[in-house]
């Protein structure tokens, strides 16, 4: 009997695609998953992000309505998980920050995409990013919060400062922040190399994508935590905060990124699965696909 004509499940990789569509070899994208999570603050629960991300692509269609293509044929390599060290976050983001640089080194062209996970693994691949390149790096950060904090809960390598590690290395543009301090209102009016776009002035009208895109240099890393979408949309997450962005208006900013700029990589973070609410997960697996989808199809 022939055992490859038996009804299995589809792989448990991302959109499910078979060992053919996501050899390494064959693959122009890398998704790496990084169930990374030790300094949550509010609610818990994005080591399974990464899972349910997974999990939910394999429900994704293949075909893409928008593009008119199928973003998938320019082959996605899932990679396992990354373990990062139990030690403390300061071994982990180390660990983190040479694992993802082997990555790079062999990633060739290849696009690599990050799932997470708590923000804080953000800082330690954009400083591998930015290692590797001759100029400045950019960054693209979608969030609710500005996580520009010099240091949380006695943390340096908190979630809630991961932008601040980042703008050592890297400029930063961060669009949808509603939720911020004082302390963070006041580095970012002082600090060269910042921008914030705040959540309200998304919903006036759409001149803040050209403000965004003005600030932004060449080339750029796009950290996306899913924070940053309206807690409609996506209840799922440690600290959601109202408003933000919905779905077709991201989308047209994010396509118009792709279209501009020179994206060299993207993580997706924060997600935090709640158990029998299906719908944000697909979400962010279509968010990913549709990432993918924008960098080989602009
Ligand atoms: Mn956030």
């Amino acid at each position: 009997m022939d055992l490859a004509g038996l009804p299995w499940e589809l792989p448990h990789t991302f959109l499910g695609l078979d060992e053919e569509a996501s050899s390494f070899e064959s693959s122009r994208a890398l998704i790496l998953p990084v169930p990374y999570e030790s300094t949550t603050s509010f609610g818990g629960g994005t080591r399974a992000g990464p899972r349910a991300i997974l999990e939910a692509s394999r429900y994704v269609e293949l075909w893409d309505q928008e593009l008119a293509t199928d973003p998938s044929t320019a082959g996605i390599h899932t990679f396992p998980a990354l373990e990062l060290s139990r030690e403390g976050a300061g071994p982990a983001m180390e660990e983190l920050e040479a694992a993802y640089g082997a990555i790079l080194d062999a990633a060739g062209g290849r696009f690599p995409l990050m799932l997470g996970g708590e923000h804080s693994i953000s800082a330690p691949a954009i400083r591998a990013v930015a290692a590797r390149q001759k100029t400045r790096l950019h960054v693209l950060q979608l969030d609710a919060h500005a996580d520009l904090r010099a240091s949380y809960e006695g943390s340096p390598h908190s979630h809630a400062s991961a932008m601040r590690r980042v703008l050592e290395v890297a400029d930063v543009v961060g669009v949808g922040i509603r939720g911020i301090s004082q302390e963070e209102v006041e580095v970012a009016e002082a600090k060269p190399g910042i921008t914030l776009v705040f959540g309200d002035r998304m919903w006036e009208d759409d001149r803040w994508m050209d403000v965004a895109l003005e600030a932004l240099g060449d080339p750029v890393y796009i950290t996306f935590d899913v924070d940053y979408f309206d807690p409609s949309l996506v209840p799922s997450t440690g600290t959601p905060e109202p408003g933000g962005g919905d779905w077709y208006r991201t989308l047209r900013f994010l396509r118009r990124v792709f279209r501009e700029r020179t994206v060299l990589a993207c993580d997706v973070v924060e997600l935090a699965p709640v158990p029998g609410l299906p719908a944000p997960d697909f979400l962010v697996a279509k968010l990913v696909y549709k990432l993918l989808g924008y960098r080989f199809h602009p």
